[in-house]
């Protein structure tokens, strides 16, 4: 077959770039110095935490899907903290996604450089839109102090008032005093959507708002948006991809921007990192602040006599 004699035009397709578009000039957030006095400031602060309401431990209610990080978190923390050079995972976590691995509700305490406890308890519980989830009320029960540590999650069940691990009488220091959310920012939306998952998700925020209990997002996993992020967290928020999903995730579970933390865990680490450690200490220091508001705002010594007459 020979050639018709005219030769086609063919209009060069432009080159596309490829790879990731260039980091912002400026960050989009700029709340963190990455440095080595940043995160000897804020282990000193944390450290030094003074708890408010006359009670010993601030309470953190971790909840979200299975696998979406919530006992990394409480792992990163613990090696954030200990500052020793290793990572710590007090916890176990498990490679896979699939129905949820921690099935208590428990807590376990963290601890400082020197051996202190420290005064958060973080409440660890299986995935939010797990088949074998817990109930609604559950959750509201644990919200108002009345489900002790290490209660087992039984699936549909809620606890009853005669179960060994029924508190009858809960007091300020029983509390939840801040919600967490775990999502994962690859996909935020899938986190708690469809079907029994939205619903079950939209009840509970709904019954959390009416407390007034402080709700904070952990936007975790921000490490996979973005390749260079695994080498280096602090360039998340210099990044579009980080930013455009913190748009969303803020939309999707509609709380302020300032509730909205992104956060990256260790989960394949030989040893810490420092700007991992900040990020992750950074986070922890903002979560205790709201509970703390919370917890003074509910404590007995908090308002002048006759302020309420
Ligand atoms: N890349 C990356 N992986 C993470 C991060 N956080 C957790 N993972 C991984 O995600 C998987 C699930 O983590 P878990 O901490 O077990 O999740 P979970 O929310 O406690 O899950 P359940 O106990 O089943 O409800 C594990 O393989 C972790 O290593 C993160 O920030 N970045
Ligand atoms: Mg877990």
């Amino acid at each position: 077959m020979g050639s018709s004699g005219s030769k086609e035009t063919v209009e060069s397709a432009p080159v596309k770039p490829t790879g990731p578009p260039p980091l912002m000039s400026s960050p989009w957030r700029s709340h963190i110095t990455w440095s080595e006095s940043e995160r000897r400031q804020l282990l000193d602060d944390i450290y030094n935490f003074k708890v408010k309401g006359g009670i010993q431990y601030l309470n953190c209610f971790l909840l979200g899907q299975s696998a979406s990080g919530k006992t990394s978190f409480f792992n990163t923390c613990a090696t954030a903290l200990k500052d020793e050079g290793r990572i710590l995972r007090p916890l176990t976590v498990l490679r896979a996604a699939g129905s949820s691995v921690t099935t208590k509700f428990e807590t376990h305490p963290l601890y400082t450089k020197s051996d202190q406890v420290l005064k958060l308890r973080i409440f660890d519980c299986r995935g939010l839109h797990d088949i074998e989830g817990v109930t609604d009320e559950n959750i509201r029960l644990i919200l108002d102090g009345h489900v002790k540590h290490e209660y087992k999650i039984v699936p549909d069940e809620t606890i009853q008032h005669t179960d060994d691990y029924y508190r009858a009488d809960p007091q300020l220091g029983d509390k939840m005093h801040c919600v967490v959310y775990v999502v994962n920012a690859e996909n935020p939306g899938a986190a708690l959507a469809g079907g029994a998952a939205t619903r079950s998700f939209e009840k509970i925020k709904k019954k959390i708002s009416q407390t007034h209990v402080p709700q904070i997002v952990l936007m975790n996993k921000v490490d996979r948006l973005r390749g260079s992020l695994a080498n280096d967290i602090s360039e998340l928020f210099r990044s579009e991809e980080v930013k455009n999903k913190f748009t969303a995730v803020a939309r999707f579970m509609n709380l302020p921007d300032m509730n909205i933390l992104p956060m990256s865990n260790y989960h394949s680490e030989p040893v810490p990192n420092r700007n991992k450690d900040i990020l992750a200490l950074t986070n922890l220091k903002v979560i205790m602040g709201s509970a703390n508001d919370f917890v003074q705002g509910r404590g007995t010594s908090n308002a002048p006599s006759g302020f309420f007459d």
